[in-house]
């Protein structure tokens, strides 16, 4: 099996966690490259549930190794927990690798994330309070300190005085918080590197080597395509590069390893936090209550109730485009069988003007109405499909639509939470 990329094609949640888990089996590592605890991918096995952050959706397989990139930032108690977790279900986390150049989110990247939601008031991002954005901007400002720094508790205490330097001042005279002090960091965090110092690795040698034994890697992104720092919705977006390219830097692989590029689109759309959404419907909508109660769409790391709306084809055609998508899978597509009439976004209107890609100014996108296209449901349980051709001609055909809308085909369709609801197209 080649290497793959799996990305998120829309706002997130769009079950990257339960196709990651169903194709993981194939490869030999799969690779978590940008983002944090964040991000919340659940997966369904039987009568359990795992929501995961950081750990990679490849653990629950034992010949997979579950790798944490360079381009990811961690929150080492977190992690932790997770590890926990999972291992208090019975799922080893042994394999477990993180990558020495991934850069630790601190206690003050949290204080300064929620402070600077709360100055921005009305026109806040509704970030996830990890304190993300915070470490990016460390790591950008090249005083981040990284997991490597963890190993050796001089280096550490060093370079946090250097980054202490920057978030005191600006805990204690922006926001009035509380400031830190180097000894009390040290004290909370150097025995997380006792802990996680066994899995701290140098994840581009380590997946190299790999990749000249013949073995394969799972690249699994995490957010989407329109949270992506460049190509998102700015400046409504995370802080990393969610989309394909940010797997090779985020993991440091060459690209041409990667052959498939599989896009992750839910049959309708959601959204957390604020930002454009063309398609939303409200919750006081009639479909739009029922999408996000029969969806269970709340967030899996925040528990905030996701923005829903209908599915829409000129996000789609952006992101096959940005991706360079080879293929789509399509999940989710259940939550739409009671309803009778089933509306497709084909285009945006703004100021008289269509736009059948996404408009290159903000304005236009933030003003964009929607133009769509009537389809007729197929008001029936379609989650015992296991192939294409038992699903009801309705359904087919939405499919098709949404592939020419995509130009790229749909080659997995999720019908259910479960490993089993799936539909694998040849
Ligand atoms: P941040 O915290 O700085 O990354 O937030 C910036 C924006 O990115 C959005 N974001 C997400 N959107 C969807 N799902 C995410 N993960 C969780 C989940 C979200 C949750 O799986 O449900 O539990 O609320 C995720 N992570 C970040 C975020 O909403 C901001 O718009
Ligand atoms: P991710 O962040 O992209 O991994 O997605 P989340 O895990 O945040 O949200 C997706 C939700 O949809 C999870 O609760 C999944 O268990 C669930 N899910 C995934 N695929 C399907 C599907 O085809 N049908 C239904 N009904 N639920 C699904
Ligand atoms: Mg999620």
């Amino acid at each position: 099996m080649a290497s793959a990329i799996l990305v998120g094609t829309q706002w997130g949640d769009e079950g990257k966690g339960k196709i990651c888990d169903l194709i993981a089996p194939s490869f030999d590592c799969v690779v978590r490259y940008q983002g944090g605890n964040n991000a919340g991918h659940t997966i369904v096995v039987g009568e359990k549930r795992f929501g995961l952050h950081l750990v990679p959706s490849g653990v629950l397989y034992e010949h997979v190794i579950p790798m944490i990139g360079n381009g990811c930032v961690v929150d080492p108690s977190v992690l932790i927990q997770e590890i926990d977790m999972l291992e208090a279900e019975g799922v080893s986390c042994e394999r477990l690798k993180v990558s020495g150049n991934a850069h630790i989110i601190m206690p003050y990247h949290l204080d300064l994330d929620g402070a600077s939601e709360r100055r921005l008031g009305k026109n806040l991002i509704g970030t996830t309070k990890r304190g993300i954005g915070p470490c990016y901007q460390d790591k950008a400002a090249r005083i981040g300190l990284r997991m490597q720094d963890m190993l050796d508790p001089d280096i550490f205490s060093k370079k946090l005085a250097c980054a202490l330097d920057r978030a005191n001042p600006e805990l204690e005279l922006l926001f009035g918080l509380p400031t830190y002090s180097v000894e009390q960091i040290c004290e909370a965090y150097l025995p997380f590197a006792e802990r996680l110092a066994p899995y701290i690795c140098e994840s581009s040698l380590v997946l190299n080597d790999l990749l000249d034994q013949g073995r394969s890697i799972l690249f699994e992104g995490a957010q989407a395509t329109l949270l992506d720092i460049d190509h998102g919705t700015y400046p409504f977006v995370t802080s990393s590069s969610c989309t394909a390219g940010g797997a090779i830097t985020g993991s440091g692989v060459g690209m041409g390893h990667v052959e498939r590029i599989l896009g992750i689109a839910k049959a309708y759309v959601t959204r957390v936090g604020s930002g454009p959404f063309p398609t939303e419907l409200s919750y006081e909508d009639e479909i739009g209550r029922q999408l996000t109660e029969t969806g269970a769409e709340y967030g899996v790391t925040t528990g905030r109730r996701r923005r829903c709306g209908w599915f829409d084809g000129v996000i789609a055609n952006y992101s096959a485009r940005v991706n360079g998508l080879t293929d789509i899978a399509l999940t989710k597509l259940d939550v739409l069988s009671e309803l009778p009439i089933i509306k497709v976004c084909v285009a945006y209107e703004c100021d008289g003007r269509r736009y059948t890609s996404v408009p290159e100014h903000q304005s236009a996108f933030h003003h964009a109405r929607p133009v769509y296209e009537d389809l007729p449901g197929w008001q029936c349980d379609i989650t015992r499909c296991r192939s294409f051709d038992e699903l009801p001609d309705a359904a087919r055909a939405y499919v098709h639509v949404i592939e020419d809308l995509a130009h790229t085909k749909v080659s997995i369709i999720a019908v259910g939470p479960d490993r089993e609801q799936t539909i694998m197209r040849s």
